[in-house]
């Protein structure tokens, strides 16, 4: 499932050739902006027994996928694939490095978390921590996953983490400047209504 939200770049008409082609695939258009809301929409959908996403511009070797669908399919609640661990092959830029690094050191400081890598596009879920997880998580854009990691681990969900083979590529919609702003504000939100909640 391929799924479109707002894009102006020609992806639609890409996506239908694509269908014509490969009727495997299926297309979901909205007209709202934001990765979290993409996922959220189209795993609330999901007739299937997992669920997952991994970034169209296929910066993860398709490969990795294929190990956090195993295991899920082998009684993990939720697979993440990792490019922070000592088997994980990155090629990205230092200065991505850097902030990933950063920020990841950052959600070990405030939540405690046992993963290592929260925002890298490639995870799966199986459908019942999805059903469960998706109405406590607030965020639809790019905190989103990072957001649903953190509630994931205190609902006692056993998170898997895959070393994955990730190559970056430079045409990103990331804007460096207001996705940190967005990631800051979003790490705040949840700590203060987890302290208020009394959890650590
Ligand atoms: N459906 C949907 N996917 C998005 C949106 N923005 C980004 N993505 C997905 O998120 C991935 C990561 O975005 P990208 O610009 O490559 O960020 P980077 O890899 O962190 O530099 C993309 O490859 C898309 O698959 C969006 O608004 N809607
Ligand atoms: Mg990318």
């Amino acid at each position: 499932m391929i799924a479109d939200n707002g894009s102006t770049d020609g992806t639609g008409a890409a996506v239908r050739k694509l269908i014509g082609e490969h009727p495997l695939f299926s297309y979901v258009y909205s007209a709202t902006p934001g990765r979290g809301g993409a996922l959220r929409r189209t795993w609330e959908d999901a007739a299937t027994t997992l669920v997952g996403y991994m970034d169209v511009d296929l910066s993860t070797d398709p490969e990795s996928f294929l190990a956090l669908v195993a295991a899920i399919e082998h009684g993990a609640g939720i697979a993440v694939g990792s490019r922070l661990l000592p088997n994980s092959k990155t090629q990205r830029s230092l200065l991505r490095s850097f902030l990933s690094r950063c920020y990841n050191l950052l959600l070990k400081l405030l939540f405690r978390v046992r993963f290592t890598d929260a925002q890298c596009g490639c995870k799966a879920l199986s459908s019942d921590w999805s059903r469960s997880l998706l109405p406590t998580v607030n965020d639809n854009h790019w905190f989103f996953d990072s957001e649903l990691l953190v509630r994931a681990e205190r609902f006692g969900c056993k998170i898997q983490e895959i070393p994955v083979t990730w190559k970056e590529n430079t045409d990103s919609r990331v804007r460096i400047f207001r996705t940190v702003l967005h990631f800051i504000s979003g790490l705040a939100k949840l700590r203060v209504e987890l302290w208020l909640n009394r959890q650590r």
